[in-house]
């Protein structure tokens, strides 16, 4: 018989079907054998009746078994219909049950009801914990995020590049980059595709990429991962900074609403509220924002170069309250914090055209305009100590005719866990990397600090 998929089922009501998945759960009553089983399309509840001849098979079955079941599909009776579950007004009447792999003893509770894990045991057994419905719906919302934000460019005419991992140079400058050893020299693992997608861009006007990227963070936070997947993109021709809040805007517009029509489920099952966009995202200046925070509370960190978490938390907190936007962008840093690629405001050069985007209190966006003139690109590379040898295919696309131009890059970690409100970035992460944590713990410290 061919195989019919779990949510398929209510379609072949008083027909006799087989499915294959796993063995969810399994619940004995009386002389009668309950199990829910769990394909990649959902759950349905099956019955094996004392008379079953699939009664001594199903005897035998633990959690993670995987069956071929034969069974014929039942509506429920009305006063044991459950509208609230997948599949909650039919039931299988199993007829036969063929054991393709067996499964160990778990080794903790994976039923929906007892599933208790703390963060550390949840990522030290991910193999297993990724079956559970709760990472189902993370990672399904977290592929459809990916998906959106291709398709999105793609409508706006971008055309997506590959970018290298393995890099001669630092692109966003600082210590946070892994050193590789690369045949006897000294190579990089990439902080980000900046500098790629911008020669890339000088020749196709509209790229994207989705891509890792790596950073040495020393430090242990709720937000930090060493190993990022990150969504890129950069164009050509625009008239300002604003243009990049825009595009930006749109793009996480579109998410949003590719979530709530294609994840409503597991957004439902994850009691997750999509963050509130309204029409024009507040823009606030850095300065604005320190001064918006020193009225709010009297935290006085007017002047600082940048905002740390507990700033990104209470500005969020203060547009909330104003707009009832979850979303704020904060432009004009310092033009001597931040990279070197990054335009600086042609009025008060002190201040650049760079512009993040901060959600429900932590950022998940950076991007801005770029300089785009050769000669103003090679006085920032001196001035800010880097070696022109070393990025020469990069400085090589500036000297022969480069558009205005800018981009912006998403965190998909930090977007995922801003989106369902998850407390660690790590949750967000199907194979978390941090500084105590490749597959398992590298050391005795637990994952995670503030
Ligand atoms: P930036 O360094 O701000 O900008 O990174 C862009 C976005 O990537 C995510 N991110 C991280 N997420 C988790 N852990 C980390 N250690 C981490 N580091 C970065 C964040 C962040 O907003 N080249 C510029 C982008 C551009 O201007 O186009 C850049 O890399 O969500």
């Amino acid at each position: 018989m061919e195989r019919i998929l779990i949510k398929n089922l209510p379609e072949h009501i008083e027909r006799e079907v087989s499915i294959q998945g796993w063995v969810d759960v399994r619940r004995d009553q009386g002389k009668m054998i309950f199990f829910d089983f769990r394909d990649r399309s959902g759950k349905v509840q099956g019955v094996v009746l004392p008379a079953s001849s699939a009664l001594e098979t199903a005897k035998t079955l633990r959690h993670e078994y995987v069956v071929e079941v034969n069974a014929k599909v039942n509506a429920r009776p009305p006063k044991n219909v459950n509208e609230k579950v997948q599949n909650g007004s039919i039931e299988l009447e199993v007829l036969e049950i063929k054991v393709l792999a067996e499964a160990e003893a778990l080794p903790f509770d994976m039923s929906e009801s007892g599933y208790n894990l703390d963060l550390t045991t949840e990522l030290d057994h991910r193999a297993l914990t990724l079956r559970h419905s709760r990472n189902q719906a993370i990672f399904k919302i977290q592929a459809v995020i990916i998906d959106s934000f291709r398709e999105y460019m793609k409508s706006q005419d971008f055309l997506e590049f590959q970018a290298p991992s393995i890099t001669p140079a630092t692109a966003e400058g600082g210590a946070e980059v892994f050193e590789v050893q690369y045949f006897g020299k000294k190579a990089y693992l990439s902080q980000s595709p900046q500098l790629y997608k911008q020669i890339v861009m000088t020749a196709f006007e509209r790229v994207f990429s989705v891509n890792k990227i790596f950073r040495a963070e020393p430090s242990a936070t709720t937000r930090h991962l060493t190993e990022v997947v990150s969504l890129d993109a950069e164009w050509a021709f625009i008239k300002s900074w604003e243009d990049i809040r825009d595009m930006s805007e749109n793009t996480v517009r579109y998410i949003l609403k590719q979530l709530e029509e294609r994840c409503a489920a597991e957004l439902l099952h994850l009691k997750a509220e999509l963050p509130v966009l309204i029409e024009h995202t507040p823009t606030v200046t850095l300065t604005e924002a320190q001064d918006k925070i020193f009225a709010f509370n009297g935290r006085d960190v007017r002047g600082d170069k940048d905002l740390n978490a507990e700033d990104e938390r209470i500005l969020c907190e203060i547009v909330k309250g104003e707009t009832g936007s979850d979303f704020v962008y904060v432009y004009g840093y310092p033009t001597k914090q931040k990279p070197f690629y990054v335009y600086p405001n042609p009025e008060n050069p002190e201040f650049n055209e760079g512009v993040d985007l901060l959600c429900r209190g932590r950022e998940w966006l950076s991007g801005g305009r770029r300089i785009n003139d050769y000669a103003q690109l090679m006085k920032h590379v001196k001035e800010w100590g880097m070696d022109p040898e070393k990025i020469s295919m990069f400085l090589e696309a500036f000297r022969y005719g480069v558009p205005p131009e800018g981009g912006f890059a998403f965190g998909v970690e930090r977007m995922t866990m801003q989106i369902l409100g998850l407390e660690n970035i790590r949750e967000a992460t199907m194979f978390p990397r941090d500084m105590h944590r490749i597959d398992s713990s590298l050391n005795q410290t637990g994952p995670t600090a503030n």
